[in-house]
């Protein structure tokens, strides 16, 4: 019999390759919630590894604005560019889970003998915690296995699923005629986008009105010294017709400039922050806020998991050691609860 660790090898080198089936399984394993997987779980996380130059996007917007056709178009653009591409459709208010939700609802249109692109949809109705564990857990696989990983979410300004800790550009997709997101720009209640797309720019005037009007609102927001994004980088405001596959290149453009924009530096940052807000994510759900406090607060427990992180070590296997320092401090057995 193999080992925990050693089928956990063989899976993540089927997914370093790419293959398809090793994928499917890797997210099996990650979404069975059975304690006894657990090991398995962290044994195959621990031996992901990024590929190199993999890129992280999300789409987020509200409901209806075209992110999941726009995800297609984007796919389908990426592909031409001769980058393997894995999109992971986020849907808080679902209970379909699997191919369902993008078979009757997400009218995304893919390729099935495309070896280089991957479909996977996330569905978890009321357990916005879960989805979030589960859509990092998931991108971790997703980034192993493709150069570019698309994730969709639906929402607007703190999205439920923390989408901000998973990728590393965020696009706003709105559609014209929609005035709320430039009245959330315009309030400063919205976290600004990396990118602002005005998708259904087939409608015309209406299209051209709302990336005027957007534009318009980032510059005065600019004015009075809001910057939005990352450093350095202006936010743009790009038009496409996910429908029309119009805009599209104009799109992965500014996707591929965002990510030189950023330094190495600061991407690496923000990837390690990503991961710290999930490991105490994990250890917040396991044993409650009260476990971070018991733990030294969250400023405390961050630093520690930061510094184990950052050292080379597994975010969930972070979360697990915290949670058995935790347990210790209680006085528990760590076996017992963990
Ligand atoms: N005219 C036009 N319609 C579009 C465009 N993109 C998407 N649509 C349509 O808009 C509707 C919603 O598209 P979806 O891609 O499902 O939108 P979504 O944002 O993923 O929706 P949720 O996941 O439910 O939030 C569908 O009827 C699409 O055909 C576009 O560029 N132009
Ligand atoms: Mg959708």
């Amino acid at each position: 019999m193999p080992t925990p660790e050693q089928r956990a090898g063989s899976v993540a080198a089927g997914v370093a390759a790419g293959d398809k089936r090793a994928v499917a399984a890797a997210l099996n394993l990650i979404e069975d919630r059975r304690p006894q997987r657990q090991a398995a779980i962290e044994a195959l996380l621990a031996q992901l590894a990024e590929r190199p130059k993999m890129q992280r996007i999300g789409l987020t917007g509200p409901p209806g604005v075209g992110k999941s056709t726009l995800a297609a178009a984007l796919a389908r653009e990426l592909r031409t560019r001769q980058r393997s591409v894995g999109v992971l459709a986020v849907d808080p208010s679902s209970t379909r889970s699997g191919g369902a939700l993008l078979g009757d609802r997400a009218r995304m249109s893919f390729d099935p003998e495309d070896t280089g692109l991957f479909v996977r949809s996330l569905a978890t109705a009321g357990d916005t915690g879960g989805l979030a564990y589960a859509a990092h857990a998931v991108v971790t696989v997703l980034s192993a296995a493709y150069d570019c990983v698309l994730v969709e979410t639906t929402g607007v300004g703190q999205t439920e699923t923390d989408i901000e800790h998973v990728v590393d550009t965020i696009c706003l997709v709105v559609q014209p005629g929609s005035g709320d997101v430039l009245q959330f720009i315009k309030a400063g209640i919205m976290e600004i986008p990396d990118i602002l797309v005005v998708n259904k720019a087939d409608h015309g005037i209406l299209a051209q009105r709302a990336a005027a009007d957007l534009a318009g609102a980032l510059e005065a927001l600019r004015g009075v010294g809001v910057q939005g994004g990352s450093e350095g980088w202006r936010v743009p405001v790009v038009s496409t017709s996910a429908r029309d596959h119009r805009g599209i290149d104009d799109l992965c453009d500014q996707l591929d400039a965002h990510r030189m924009a950023a330094p190495a530096e600061a991407q690496r940052a923000r990837r390690l922050a990503g991961e710290v807000h999930w490991s105490l994510n994990l250890l917040q759900r396991r044993h409650g806020e009260y476990a971070i406090e018991r733990l030294g607060g969250r400023a405390e427990v961050a630093r520690r998991a930061s510094e184990a992180i950052a050292g080379g070590r597994a975010p969930l296997s972070v979360a697990a050691e915290l949670a058995r320092a935790y347990l210790m401090a209680m006085g528990e057995s760590p076996t017992a609860g963990a």
